[in-house]
């Protein structure tokens, strides 16, 4: 057996093997490098890289776009139906039902490979005539039977719930919203909340509200505690809604990070639920940038959803608060949405240093990349282009090679530097590591 292992034919062909082997190693790589570099090449992929999600809500009446689906399909993991599991929709007359276009919009989702939350429960808006004229013990139970039939239907189909929406006066109160629903007394929330754990016990329930994204606010501490009471009380509650629509007098506060966090060591998921930011080209992209960062900063902020697919298809289109133009492009608000999911430094080693890359100038053929070395003045950073890219021009630093991976070595003007890169039909973002010498 030795022998004829080692005979000189039986090593040539393990040699055969191995060379084998090693080109289907590299082979390989090379595919799972591909496979890397398309899994971030839509939101809903890069997201998923993160272990997160990337929703958007849906119109039912829109499912017959073929541009609006297009991108829909493309981009999203999640959707939200923006108005059609609503009370008013699921429930026109007491104790009618009727599911046709929120089956719709869940059957699309799911037909596509995509997951549903559910919005919302309970409301003070968008309630059918005959529930506004109610009030008392008759209203209460009401809502309970909707709560209760709507998270039956659903059961199994949806991964969070909008249990209760909005329910906390804006201004410096905290105090509770004043409504039907308020009035038949302080606990119908938990009620909504235990009802619609009974229906579906493997949703995950939320409290969802808007003006609640700046910590400092009245209206976020309000429901901090309410979500802090409910944990301390074991009523069923699984996450926080942010809807965060920003605008210029609703901008992404500083602190919206900490009001994550802090959302989180309660021990509750967080989900961005409805973003949108009024505004346009690279402040509009600089905010969403921001909002990526601060989910991405805290392990529990699971998911993001905008607020509709494209800036016509928004509740406030006027203001373009979307990631794609009426036509279906992509705007730098996309761009920068991408590139920030796709992002993070590495955590340097000790000693070690670690690169920062961000796009800044974008133009159809080409872009600048920024790069920002910290924690030594002595690096080396290695940059991968991704496929079909070239250099044009550097600048601060010492860059060799021209496609594929580049090297760059301090020149003396820092720890700042940039390179142009001419797209050749690829617009995704380089990436790039850095080492101490
Ligand atoms: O985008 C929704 C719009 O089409 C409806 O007319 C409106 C009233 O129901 O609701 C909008 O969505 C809201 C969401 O349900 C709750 N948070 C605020 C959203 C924007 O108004």
């Amino acid at each position: 057996m030795t022998r004829t292992l080692t005979s000189p034919r039986h090593r040539r062909s393990l040699r055969a093997i191995s060379l084998a082997t090693l080109t289907a190693v590299v082979l390989a790589g090379g595919m799972a490098a591909t496979t890397a570099q398309a899994a971030g090449s839509t939101l809903q992929a890069a997201a998923t890289e993160k272990g997160r999600y990337f929703g958007t809500a849906i119109a039912a009446n829109k499912l017959s776009d073929s541009t609006y689906t297009t991108i829909a399909n493309r981009e999203f993991n999640m959707v939200t139906a923006e108005n059609e599991m609503k009370i008013d929709a699921l429930e026109p007359n007491q104790n009618q039902f009727n599911w046709t276009n929120g089956d719709r919009i869940v059957s699309w989702a799911r037909s596509n490979g995509k997951q549903v939350r559910g919005h919302t429960l309970a409301w003070h808006s968008q309630q059918p005539g005959w529930m506004q004229n109610m009030s008392g013990t008759a209203l209460r139970n009401a809502m309970l039977n909707h709560v209760t039939q709507v998270a039956t239907h659903y059961r199994g189909q949806i991964h969070s719930w909008d249990v209760v929406n909005e329910a906390f006066q804006d201004g410096s109160s905290g105090a509770r919203r004043d409504s039907n629903l308020q009035r038949t007394g302080n606990d119908w929330i938990e009620a909504a909340f235990r009802a619609a754990r009974a229906a579906d016990p493997n949703a995950k329930l939320c409290y969802n509200d808007y003006n609640t994204d700046d910590w400092t606010h009245a209206k976020t501490q309000a429901v901090y505690n309410l979500v802090r009471d409910f944990k301390a009380r074991g009523v069923p509650i699984d996450c926080v809604g942010l809807q965060s629509h920003f605008n210029a007098q609703s901008p992404v506060p500083s602190n919206y990070q900490t009001t994550i966090s802090s959302f989180a060591a309660l021990g509750v998921d967080v989900q961005i639920t409805e973003l949108d930011i009024e505004g346009s080209g690279s402040a509009q992209a600089d905010n969403y940038r921001k909002v990526v960062q601060a989910c991405l900063a805290v392990s529990r902020c699971t998911g993001i959803s905008v607020w509709g697919v494209r800036d016509t298809d928004s509740w406030r289109a006027s203001g373009t608060p979307l990631l794609f133009d009426g036509n279906g492009n992509k705007k730098p608000a996309y761009t920068a949405t991408l590139d920030t999911l796709n992002g993070g430094t590495s955590n340097p080693q000790p000693g070690g240093c670690t690169v920062a890359v961000t796009r800044s100038t974008d133009w159809s053929d080409r872009f600048n990349v920024s790069l920002a070395v910290s924690g030594s003045s002595t690096w080396r950073v290695s940059i991968q282009l991704q496929g079909g890219q070239t250099l044009q021009n550097s600048w601060n630093a010492t860059v060799s090679g021209s496609s594929g991976t580049l090297t760059a070595t301090p020149n003396g003007a820092g720890n700042n530097f940039g390179i142009t890169v001419y797209k050749n039909g690829n617009t995704n973002l380089p990436t790039a590591t850095c080492s101490t010498t």
